[in-house]
């Protein structure tokens, strides 16, 4: 069942004992991101901070930070039942027959419940404060790095307009607080609210923005999910809820909000306005460089009377951020496979943030077709910004690091296997040789076939025969050899 807000998440991690609340009193300042780090590279729990030095609000932290409470949160029970639910909508066939249509109709309106419902009260409006009242040095906004410019709301949920089209965007972009009503506006060039502040410029218009700091953990991830532009997060949310998200219209923006949210900020951010933001200590384990980005004003917020803030923190991996890594990794593949239906699979290993590398196999079929995956890699959404892609043959395994290693690399003669490209760049890479701009490699390590000009013969592989080893497995406990070290 899916949860309806942040508390009854939290509930339920802590029925599981998987959350810990924290009791002694710890600054927001360095000390949560130090506990918050260690509990996140130890595989530790979820963790409620109840006093937090210079705030009434408690901080949530790590609630994504495992597999097992990932895919809880997201209402998914495994990646295969993920794969089972999107099928229908993937591949859909015609019912057949009377009975088979009988059985059609519940998928079909359980399709109709996941659309946004439209609410007119909402628990995150049980206080509403305004003017002077704005003052976000109330919430526990952490300073997560020694050399951090300051405090950064590191997992708002970013809710836009289409001055178009009236489309609603949502995406988690890191806001630094500047002082009581304004912070920055940390949304990459290439993002969907990026393009929706671009269409305001243009027509040096004002752009109304609500931010919703904790929600229901579906409705959470859903700003951080790379889906196309002009398809809704809240949509999304909806399908993995399995239930609609319910929403409400901002009290002083024209900004539909998730109704049971815990905190929502609303404001405007003005065309032009920049001001230096950053540095920042971020998902690439070194600190991003300050740079000018927008600003956003915030005119009024509006709040549960006990709200709980949800927040998380990116440094060098592994953190809280692979693991919503990994849930886009397997929750997009089978749209992937759709799009480039030769990858009959995709990992992202946490070492390589998201964009650094790409490990994909894929069912060869016709000379080049390694190089044609990356080209489609390199031209869909956000996997444009892959800087490595690896393409292996199909029968490699891709999440066993030694195994693929040893594949690739006895694989390719690099100079023919290699190829560069140049084009668009993660905002967040710094070696780059501009901002956003440089060049990608592409790895083809599939076996070379004659059609591609390999002459030589591709050797087999060594591997035991069976009946040796069947009768090696029935005499193996006789023969006294013990593994794994000495006793
Ligand atoms: C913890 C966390 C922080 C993030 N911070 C930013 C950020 O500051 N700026 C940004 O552009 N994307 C950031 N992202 C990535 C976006 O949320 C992601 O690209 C999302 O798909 C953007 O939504 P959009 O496609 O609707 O723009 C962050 C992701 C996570 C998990
Ligand atoms: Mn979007």
């Amino acid at each position: 069942m899916a949860f309806r807000n942040l508390a009854e998440f939290l509930r339920a991690l802590e029925a599981d004992g998987d959350l810990v609340r924290v009791r002694r009193e710890v600054s927001p300042r360095l000390e949560i991101s130090e506990i918050a780090d260690r509990a996140v590279k130890g595989d530790g729990p979820a963790l409620l901070f109840e006093n937090v030095s210079g705030s009434a609000m408690p901080v949530a932290i790590n609630l994504f930070a495992s597999r097992r409470r990932t895919l809880r949160a997201l209402n998914i029970a495994s990646w295969e039942e993920w794969d089972e639910r999107l099928e229908p909508l993937l591949d859909p066939k015609p019912p057949e027959g009377l009975v088979e249509k009988l059985k059609a109709i519940p998928k079909l309106t359980d399709l109709a419940s996941v659309f946004p419902k439209t609410v007119r009260s909402a628990p995150c409006q049980e206080v509403v404060e305004t003017g002077d009242a704005v003052d976000l040095s109330k919430l526990p906004v952490l300073t997560c790095w020694p050399g951090d410019a300051g405090p950064f709301i590191t997992l708002p949920l970013v809710i836009t307009r289409d001055p178009a089209s009236r489309k609603v965007n949502a995406g988690v972009y890191r806001m630094q607080v500047f002082d009581r009503n304004t912070t920055g506006m940390h949304w990459q060039k290439h993002k969907d609210g990026a393009g929706q502040a671009r269409g305001y410029e243009r027509e040096g218009r004002k752009m109304e923005v609500a931010v919703a700091i904790g929600a229901d953990p579906a409705t959470v991830f859903s700003g951080v999910a790379p889906l196309p532009p002009g398809i809704s997060e809240f949509l999304f949310a909806g399908f993995l809820r399995g239930e609609g998200v319910p929403l409400v219209s901002g009290k002083t923006v024209d900004v539909p909000v998730p109704a049971e949210a815990e905190i929502v900020l609303e404001g405007y951010v003005l065309p032009g306005e920049r001001r230096r933001e950053g540095p920042f200590g971020d998902h690439t384990g070194f600190y991003s460089l300050e740079d000018d980005f927008p600003v956003f004003h915030v005119t009024a917020v509006t709040r549960r009377k006990s709200p709980v803030y949800l927040t998380t923190i990116v440094g060098r991996p592994p953190m809280e951020d692979g693991f919503l890594g990994e849930a886009v990794e397997r929750l997009f593949l089978p749209l992937v496979k759709k799009t480039i239906p030769e990858i009959v699979d995709m990992h992202l290993p946490v070492e390589g943030i998201f964009h650094n590398l790409m490990i994909v196999a894929i069912d060869k079929r016709f000379p080049g077709h390694a190089r044609k995956t990356m080209h489609a890699i390199w031209g869909t959404g956000q996997m444009m910004f892959s800087k490595t892609i690896v393409v292996v043959d199909r029968d490699v395994p891709l999440r066993n690091a030694p195994e693929l290693l040893w594949r690739v690399l006895t694989a390719i003669d690099p100079e023919r296997d290699i190829e560069f490209v140049r084009g668009p760049v993660d905002e967040l890479d710094f070696a780059s040789r501009l901002p956003c701009y440089g060049s990608k490699m592409g790895i083809d390590a599939t076996r070379k076939w004659k059609e591609e000009g390999f002459a030589r013969r591709w050797p087999d592989e060594i591997v035991m025969s069976p009946e040796v080893r069947k009768r090696v497995d029935e005499l193996w406990p006789s023969l006294g050899i013990k593994l794994g070290g000495k006793p």
